[in-house]
């Protein structure tokens, strides 16, 4: 069984226009090289059979690495490519619609961005918390006001569930996400499209002053 706070120490969210350059593929088996813990396909514009197709390859890539897979937003996707669960956000089906599909075992992802949404979380639905954003990023157009470290800390303090920080991060930010009480960071640009996603990946460990 996934030890899902270990497994959100770093997060790496994927963007197919970033990744364009280095691949998706090899971006993935770089940065998990370099340490990242979990990996999330994210693919707004792609159709369901793309994401599919990704989600396959991507688990080959990660076989025997022990870093869980996760679609963002399709569940189906992440069901027909037996990936190790879903994260979904509040404009997406249900927590209970999106467990009931999922089943059991697999891991399910929320993203919460206040106070209320945070609260109503189920913690025997859902599997960790994605909080954000911290900061204002170019990587999500359409997302809320930014949360900085107090606003993260308050959220954190709101639930039981393990999280994950997520938005315009980097290893800098390490010690304050955790001191935030956040598990770790989800990260976008930070390691997508950065010339060495291995080294960008690594440098969050070189940051951290915590196990
Ligand atoms: N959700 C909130 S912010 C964000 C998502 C998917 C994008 C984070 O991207 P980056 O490049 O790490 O700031
Ligand atoms: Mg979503």
């Amino acid at each position: 069984m996934t030890d899902i706070r270990r497994a959100l120490r770093l997060y790496l969210v994927t963007d197919p226009g970033l990744c364009l350059e280095t691949g998706l593929m090899e971006t993935v088996r770089t940065a998990v090289a370099g340490g990242v813990t979990m990996v999330q396909l994210r693919d707004k514009t792609g159709t369901r059979a793309d994401r599919i197709a990704a989600a396959k390859t991507l688990k080959d890539v990660l076989q025997g690495t022990g870093v869980p897979l996760l679609v963002n937003d399709d569940v189906e996707a992440a069901i027909q490519a037996d990936a190790d669960g879903a994260h979904i956000g509040q404009d997406d089906l249900t927590p209970t619609e999106a467990r009931a599909l999922l089943g059991a075992d697999k891991l399910l992802g929320l993203s919460c961005e206040t106070a209320g949404t945070v609260q109503a979380a189920d913690p025997t639905i859902v599997d960790y918390l994605g909080l954000g954003p911290v900061f204002a990023t170019a990587t999500k157009h359409d997302h809320k006001t930014p949360l900085g470290f107090d606003g993260l800390s308050k959220l954190t303090s709101l639930s039981t569930l393990p999280s994950v920080a997520i938005g315009g991060l980097g290893p800098d930010h390490t010690d304050k996400v955790l001191e935030s009480g956040a598990d770790g960071l989800a990260v976008v640009s930070a390691i997508c499209g950065q010339p060495d996603p291995e080294a960008a990946a690594r440098a969050f460990f070189q940051k951290r002053t915590q196990p």
